[in-house]
């Protein structure tokens, strides 16, 4: 079994100043988590980042579920983010042509490129939407976990050639399986939880070991089995350990 390089010395390899910020977060805080922050209030929001922030190296938005969203809102989850030393990773899945990408990333009520450090985007309009996003940092969507999805095989190398063009805005891949070698380019995946399973919707549900040890991703993020948890820091700590224990295995 082929092994992998640690984060610390892909944060020394890469020159994506990003990707290095998350690979030495990672590090000290021994924690590949990132927490899907899916509620619907500011207040929920803030208190999950306040409490289950030092377990985290990233927390992960959806900023169009808030429905008490307020200018305010950018300035606040960086806050937190600054005192537990966590990224924050809004979901947006940019997918139209570079110059519309760049305006809903910049203006409208969200200002999303104020406050958050990380986003994503489908590649389906092609390059164009990397060169409209430039000066972010980007995660590509190469697989989803969904079930019937159409992001596999060239789809997927596809996103992988993307991504190895652009290294000086791409820092990751949200995908199923460690997709390249590349030391800065960071595998994110979802569709987590301690039980393999899926649910109403066509989300799958593989274990954390799935991901990080057979399929070598780096990353996992992890939803409702947090935060509909009875007891979501537990949880969380639970998550952090077990994908610590696993990344470790991989080291060799
Ligand atoms: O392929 C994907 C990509 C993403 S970013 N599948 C996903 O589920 N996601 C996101 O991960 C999704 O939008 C949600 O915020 C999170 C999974 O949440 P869970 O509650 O199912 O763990």
């Amino acid at each position: 079994m082929s092994k992998k390089l640690s984060f610390l010395k892909r944060a020394h390899l890469t020159r994506h100043p990003m990707a290095q910020k998350l690979l030495k977060i990672m590090e000290d805080k021994q924690s590949n988590l990132c927490l899907a922050a899916d509620v619907a209030s500011q207040k929920q929001l803030f208190a999950l980042a306040d409490e289950l922030g030092p377990d985290l190296c990233m927390l992960k938005t959806h900023v169009d579920i808030l429905e008490d969203f307020s200018p305010d809102f950018g300035a606040k989850l960086r806050a937190l983010a600054d005192k537990h030393n966590f990224l924050i990773f809004e979901d947006r899945k940019f997918a139209d042509i570079g110059q519309t990408v760049l305006l809903q990333y910049t203006q409208g009520i969200y200002r999303i490129a104020e406050w958050a450090h990380i986003i994503n985007a489908h590649i389906v309009p092609g390059p164009g939407i990397i060169e409209g996003l430039k000066g972010s940092n980007l995660l590509l969507l190469a697989e989803m976990s969904s079930s019937g999805t159409l992001a596999k095989g060239a789809y997927t190398r596809n996103a992988v050639a993307m991504a190895q063009q652009y290294p000086e805005t791409v820092m990751g891949l949200i995908c199923l399986h460690a997709l390249c070698k590349d030391p800065g380019i960071i595998h994110v995946t979802p569709g987590v939880k301690l039980e393999p399973g899926q649910d109403a919707l066509g989300q799958r549900y593989r274990t954390v070991d799935e991901i990080l040890i057979r399929n070598k991703s780096d990353i996992i993020i992890v939803g409702r089995d947090i935060t509909h948890a009875k007891d979501p820091k537990k949880t969380a700590g639970l998550y952090r350990k077990r994908g610590w224990e696993c990344y470790v295995q991989t080291l060799g």
